[in-house]
């Protein structure tokens, strides 16, 4: 029983984070439910410090005290599945940590199961996909501080590192880390959605795949630096080896998802907070899933007729603008629903490190969270990262180019739902007056909910007695 870390769950990504924590140093046990899964991966690593368990007692049994298990299973029913077996082989003290995409609900309702019968649970995020976890994700633990500090030296060793920062933090208590991680999702959904309309404008204007290439591969030198954009730039260089065109022209275009950006749409509606530019992208997933209703459609529905004359460089520049200024207006909203649930919670988030933990090892790392985190460091108490001076002069400098890609998407007929959602945020935000006066007088006329008065107090409260409407 001398095996530093035990991992439940070998398929893609538990397979990569045991490669990765066995090649810090560590003494590594893995299980799978299916033994061929956890034999096959034995067989293929014949030279690294593993221990393969076909039971899950010889499994619990080749683990030091305190031991730490990691689950690495399919959320939902199957982690209960796991944990319930384990809990009778368990002794008090001993660590689960959940790596998995879980709920952060279901993850308050494990803390305190486990809890109340004297185990330690973590539930950690794990971002990154395959590579990440291979070779160092980023990872948002939520759980007790004291449970923490145990697992510090493991996950700090098997993270990302940024100028020499592990990408892993302590996020709070309970539930805290498998939250950051579904907003963090919902964020990835938002950053994706953005590239795809740039994408679409260009496509209209004409670009090719090479200078789509080009286009992505100039913006990752510069600010808008970020695997995201590095990824993309390399899908557009890829042929098909079939038939010799660009790959993405041949991939059809819906697109399908697994259930965190719905769950962060959820959760913003649940706590009244608008990620208008995570919701769009959502939808326009939801969208693009209706192939056959799409085809069906553009048959009758009716778009102009209109070109994009605009000469090639300089829509570059705009959309480039435009990209950069609504994926600001993305993280803006995202952050606010982070520190907004943080509150309510009492989860004492710090959002300037975890902005910090997203710089390496996950899908939206990017030369931007720098300046995220640096506005947060000068101001921890920020309202709204539009705010900060930084943000508040980027968004002023591109907020021109930012309309006119709003104005000629919307003239050429293409699709520009995050972009535009962003706008609209940050046209409503920055407006010391909306038009919800009428709004609050429609609701006294037909409910008597009563209004509030530009020249008196706020909390008085009047009604008027508003004409009858026959018919
Ligand atoms: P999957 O989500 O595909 O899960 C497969 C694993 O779950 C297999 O080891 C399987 O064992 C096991 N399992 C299932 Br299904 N039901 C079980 C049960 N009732 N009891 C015990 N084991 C059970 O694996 P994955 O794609 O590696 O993802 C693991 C977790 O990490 C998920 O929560 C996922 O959302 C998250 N995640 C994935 C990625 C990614 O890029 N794939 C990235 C970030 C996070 P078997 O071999 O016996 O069927």
């Amino acid at each position: 029983s001398n095996s530093d870390f035990g991992l439940i769950g070998l398929a893609v990504m538990g397979q990569n984070l045991v490669l990765n924590v066995e090649s810090r140093g560590f003494q590594v046990s893995v299980y799978n439910r299916t033994t061929s899964a956890m034999e096959e991966f034995i067989a293929k690593h014949p030279d690294k410090k593993l221990v393969g368990e076909a039971t899950l007692e010889g499994f619990v049994q080749s683990l030091a005290s305190p031991r730490k298990i990691m689950i690495m299973v399919k959320a939902g029913g199957p982690v209960d599945a796991v944990i319930e077996s384990l809990i009778p082989l368990l002794d008090k003290g001993d660590i689960i940590i959940d790596g998995g995409n879980s709920l952060y609900t279901d993850t308050e309702r494990r803390d305190k199961w486990l809890g109340d019968l004297g185990f330690r649970f973590i539930g950690a995020g794990v971002s990154g996909g395959e590579e990440g976890a291979r070779k160092g994700p980023s990872i948002m633990p939520g759980g007790p501080t004291s449970t923490w500090d145990v697992m510090k030296p493991i996950f700090e060793s098997i993270s990302a590192k940024v100028d020499g920062e592990p990408c892993v933090t302590h996020i709070g208590t309970g539930g805290a880390g498998h939250y950051v991680k579904m907003i963090h999702n919902g964020i990835e959904y938002g950053d994706m959605q953005l590239i795809c309309e740039a994408y679409s404008i260009f496509k209209k204007a004409g670009f090719t795949p090479a200078e789509l290439a080009k286009v992505f591969t100039d913006w990752n030198n510069g600010d808008l630096e970020s695997y995201l954009i590095q990824i993309t730039a390399k899908i557009f260089e890829q042929n098909d080896p079939e038939t010799g065109a660009a790959l993405v022209d041949k991939i059809l275009d819906t697109a399908g998802q697994k259930g965190t950006g719905r769950w962060t749409l959820i959760n913003a509606v649940e706590n009244a907070i608008v990620i208008s530019t995570i919701n769009a992208a959502v939808e326009a997933r939801i969208l693009s899933s209706m192939k056959e209703k799409r085809v069906a459609a553009s048959e009758f529905l009716k778009g102009p007729d209109v070109e994009i004359s605009l000469e090639k460089a300089e829509l570059v520049k705009k959309v480039h603008d435009a990209l950069f200024a609504s994926k600001i207006i993305s993280y803006a909203q995202g952050l606010d629903l982070i520190a907004t649930m943080g509150e309510e919670k009492n989860w004492g988030l710090d959002l300037g490190k975890i902005a910090a933990i997203w710089r390496g090892g996950c899908i939206i790392r990017a030369r931007f969270l720098n300046d995220i985190t640096d506005a947060y460091r000068k101001d921890p108490k920020l309202s709204n990262l539009m705010l900060a001076p930084f943000f508040t002069n980027l968004l002023n400098e591109f907020q021109q180019n930012w309309r006119e890609v709003v104005s000629i998407a919307s003239l050429a007929g293409i699709p520009v739902p995050a972009f535009s959602a962003s706008l609209g945020y940050y046209d409503s935000y920055r407006s010391a007056v909306l038009p919800a006066n009428l709004l609050q007088a429609q609701r006294d006329f037909f409910g008597a909910h009563t209004y509030e008065r530009t020249d008196k107090p706020r909390g008085e409260f009047f009604h008027t007695d508003w004409p009858e409407v026959i018919g």
